[in-house]
């Protein structure tokens, strides 16, 4: 079926995305492009963690009336226990306490039957035992690579049989993953975050099935090794729906500046810097990436961000950047702060490279627009993820580049050097852009994940 014809009457699947703009992009992305295929509620917890959701969730319901909002307001959670946890993981946790009472309102206020639930990764903890007593089929959105899902569908195995020490891990049928890889948190048994990873990781494998916002050109090996049972026996049916869609809503009101700018730079002469919505830089390694992009002398539009939560960013760009530093590179560099619209902005014709953490949803966004990447992952998922992007081509990852909680700063002529590098880089072009022509295939109708989004749907009106 057409993925523009509505149908009339079709499953009806609930989206239970989980914080920050990571997850709710791609759940947003996915739940437009099922609106058209059959119903669609997105459950949104309130109040939101970052302003940037809040207001991504208004414009999303505004634009795309049809899809139905049902929203839960999260009960107090005592974080006394996690003292300086990161506000995100704490709201994982949260929403995980407080999962009984999410799904009574869910299926108290639910204006038509469940046919299935699909839910963020952080909370199969919670949902997936829950779903299972209530009889409906619950999916899992897994919102970075499928290199990471394998690393997520092996770890608890590993875990247990290595009595909770890490060292490199061999992902059977896979790949070795080196310690230095493993996202920080892992590393200490006490950290809110592991518990949880663990459980959701064991979690996962109870799920009926799993969609990645990756597609086949880009995590083949992985997502065969997955489907075969290699990584994990007895794995449920892994879907490739993306790379997702961009979702068609204004402009947030942010940096204005930005694509006037845009309009006037030469075709692909901009390195666009950007380390995703959540991930702030100590602020001295902020100074040296401004002196490397300086002495680069390339073009560049650089997203600052100074905190984990934007809306707790209140540092100046001069005080941050220096003083003259704006002064000095006003001709070919613009330096913003607060949001800009990436996905727009990764399409624009100036824009030629990305140096970005790796954020997987910053990835799949350069890997639609054939994008060539210098990533330089901070934590969490994105060493796993940059291991994808050297793998296919995509981009450039400096390994040795440090990571949030290693001392030592990255000196501006090394990222000027490697810059230069990357921007001169003919063959990485071309590559970026096989990549982009195959994304685009993936999501048209016949693509592989276009097609296992209908398989999926099929899947739902097989219960409903
Ligand atoms: N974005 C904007 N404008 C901005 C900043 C971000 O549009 O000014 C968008 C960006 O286009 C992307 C999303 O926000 O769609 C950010 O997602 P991502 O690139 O994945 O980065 P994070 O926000 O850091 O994502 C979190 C984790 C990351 C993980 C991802 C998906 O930090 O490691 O891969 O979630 O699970």
């Amino acid at each position: 079926m057409p993925i523009s014809e509505k149908p009339v009457n079709g499953p009806h699947v609930v989206l239970i995305p989980s914080a920050g703009m990571g997850h709710l992009t791609p759940f947003s992305r996915l739940a437009a492009s099922l609106s058209d295929l059959c119903h669609v509620t997105i459950v949104s917890v309130l109040p939101t963690v970052s302003s940037a959701e809040s207001r991504h969730l208004s414009d999303f319901f505004s634009s795309y009336p049809h899809v139905h909002s049902l929203q839960f307001e999260l009960p107090p959670f005592d974080s006394s226990a996690y003292p300086n946890a990161d506000p995100f993981f704490l709201r994982f946790e949260g929403i995980n306490q407080s999962a009984p009472d999410l799904i009574t309102h869910l299926l108290t206020k639910s204006s038509k039957p469940i046919s299935a639930l699909i839910i963020d990764i952080t909370l199969s903890t919670s949902v997936v035992p829950l779903a299972k007593s209530f009889g409906i089929p619950c999916y899992i959105l897994f919102t970075a690579s499928a290199a990471m899902l394998s690393f997520c569908a092996y770890f608890p195995t590993y875990y247990d049989s290595n009595s909770g020490s890490i060292g490199d891990i061999q992902i059977p049928g896979l790949r070795m993953v080196p310690v230095a890889t493993i996202p920080q948190a892992l590393h200490n048994p006490k950290h809110v975050f592991t518990p949880l990873f663990i459980q959701n990781g064991k979690n996962l494998a109870k799920a009926d099935g799993i969609l990645v916002n990756t597609f086949e050109a880009l995590e083949k090996d992985t997502l065969v090794a997955l489907r075969d049972g290699k990584v994990q026996p007895g794995f449920p049916p892994v879907f490739a729906v993306g790379p997702l869609l961009p979702v068609n809503i204004p402009a947030i009101s942010g940096a204005s500046e930005v694509f006037p700018w845009l309009d006037k730079q030469p075709e692909k002469s901009v390195v666009y810097v950007s380390f995703g919505s959540r991930t702030a830089m100590p602020k001295e390694q902020i100074r040296e990436l401004g002196l490397g992009l300086e002495a680069s002398r390339c073009r560049f539009l650089w997203v600052v961000k100074t905190t984990v939560v934007d809306s707790h960013d209140n540092t100046e760009l001069e005080e941050l950047l220096g003083e003259g530093f704006l002064e000095r590179v006003k001709d070919r560099g613009l330096v913003v702060k607060g949001w800009v619209e990436q996905e727009e902005l990764l399409k624009h014709k100036a824009v030629g490279g990305f140096v970005s953490h790796c954020g997987w949803n910053s990835v799949t966004e350069a890997a639609l627009h054939g994008v060539r990447m210098l990533v330089w992952p901070r934590l969490g998922d994105q060493r796993i993820n940059a291991g994808v992007v050297a793998r296919s081509g995509l981009g450039m990852w400096m390994e040795k580049w440090s990571w949030e909680g290693e001392k030592g700063l990255v000196s501006a002529d090394e990222i000027g050097e490697r810059i230069k590098e990357m921007m001169a880089d003919k063959r990485l072009m071309a590559t970026a852009q096989k990549i982009g022509e195959e994304a685009q295939m993936a999501m048209r109708p016949g693509g592989a994940s276009y097609e296992g989004l209908v398989e999926i749907v099929r899947r739902f009106e097989g219960v409903e």
